[in-house]
């Protein structure tokens, strides 16, 4: 893999950058995780939505096996063979791209009923690809797995592959967990690839059964705000890594494979075999696992409104149990259900990014001047606070 330098990153666009004509471009979008976090690597339940802020890439077709990518995010151009993809020397934001071809190079000999050349990548041309977003980076928006998902989709178009989406997500997983080197599960990529307007997607990450289930904001007068705190949070190092080796270990003690194998009820008993800390990280999961389904269950009985308070217990299980939250996302949170929220936690895996909060319409900018106000009373960095709203996933766009 090689990268040189070129014109100043924000402003170029594909022609600024490649001689080759475009033949396509696709979109995959961000995520915001309603609820259900670290549930995903323990076989558990998600319910993420994708968000209408997405990676949008332009390509076009190369004659020989190169993959060239560009993006505005930073000068210069990375390229790599198709005959040479090592997941061992990708790094920085590049990996994202060419680790999805690495994937689906690993994974394509698994699928039935495709031939050799196919399977093997042997019949795939080489292709530059030009990277923009609207997903905020570093806010724990999936802004990652918006780039794996819009090329992934890319590739099974243009390299004519027969798959499902569920098999791309698998892809980006393995490309999230191999090239970029972080340890994460398959809900991000699940979300950009399955998700729908105004709904969210129900994933039981186990069987990988996934229902898209309607949300109805807009009938009952609710937006969901997003507020990004700007602490930074990385799934390559530290924290997440510990999380998943402490839920491992509380299985382990637990004798089963994975923690959705534990219920609430089996507690009691996971309280007298491990020590305090890998207690308090099951319990997150068990009853994070437990909730996710309650959400649903609510959402169909009883409306979007009423699922605040199980929102609210999430918060609460991250930031003693699990103690991913950092003090501006506790801010954030205690500020908007202070101020009108219906509920409100952390999104995503932690450590910084971003917090969300359900309001009623006309609460809104009330709750986010409040929690503007909060964070400068208490010296934080001002936050960005934004309303996202439930999209399609990932897609060819023309
Ligand atoms: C990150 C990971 F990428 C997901 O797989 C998930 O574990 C999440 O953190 C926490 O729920 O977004």
């Amino acid at each position: 893999m090689s990268t040189s330098t070129s014109s100043s990153a924000g402003s170029r666009s594909f022609a600024d950058v490649f001689d080759t004509d475009v033949v396509g471009r696709w979109a995959a979008p961000g995520r915001v995780n309603l609820i259900g976090e670290h549930t995903d690597y323990n076989d558990g339940f998600v319910f993420p939505m994708a968000i209408d802020r997405a990676t949008t890439i332009t390509v076009g077709r190369r004659g020989d096996r190169l993959l060239r990518v560009a993006s505005t995010f930073e000068e210069g151009v990375h390229e790599a063979s198709l005959d040479d993809l090592d997941p061992g020397e990708m790094d920085g934001w590049s990996a994202y791209v060419f680790g999805i071809a690495w994937a689906l190079g690993r994974r394509l000999p698994s699928v039935e009923g495709l031939d050799d050349a196919t399977a093997s990548l042997d019949a795939a041309f080489g292709l530059d690809i030009f990277v923009e977003s609207t997903v905020p980076v570093g806010a724990g928006l999936s802004s990652s797995a918006a780039i794996e998902c819009a090329v992934a989709v890319c590739l099974a178009d243009l390299w004519q592959l027969d798959v499902t989406r569920p098999f791309l997500a698998s892809v980006g997983q393995l490309a999230e967990n191999d090239a970029v080197g972080a340890p994460t599960g398959i809900m991000d990529q699940s979300a950009s690839l399955l998700g729908r307007a105004d709904a969210a997607v129900f994933l039981d990450c186990r069987s990988l059964d996934a229902e898209v289930i309607d949300l109805g904001f807009d009938a009952a007068s609710l937006e969901l705000l997003v507020i990004d705190t700007h602490v930074a949070h990385a799934h390559a190092t530290g924290g997440y890594k510990a999380r998943r080796a402490s839920c491992e270990k509380g299985a382990a003690l637990m004798g089963v494979p994975a923690l959705r194998d534990v219920s609430v009820d089996d507690l009691p008993r996971a309280a007298e075999v491990m020590d305090d800390e890998t207690f308090r990280r099951v319990r997150h999961i068990v009853t994070e696992n437990q909730r996710v389904l309650d959400t649903v269950r609510t959402l169909r009985t009883s409306g979007p409104a009423a699922i605040g308070p199980l929102l609210d217990a999430s918060h609460v299980s991250m930031r003693d149990d699990f103690e991913i939250s950092v003090p501006e996302l506790d801010l954030a949170v205690s500020t908007a259900q202070a101020t009108g929220a219906v509920g409100a936690r952390m999104t995503g895996g932690g450590f910084g990014g971003s917090a969300i909060a359900l309001v009623p319409t006309e609460a809104r900018d009330a709750v986010a001047s409040a929690v503007a106000a909060a964070f400068a009373d208490a010296g934080y960095a001002a936050p960005t606070i934004f309303a996202v709203h439930a999209a399609d996933g990932a897609r060819r766009l023309d």
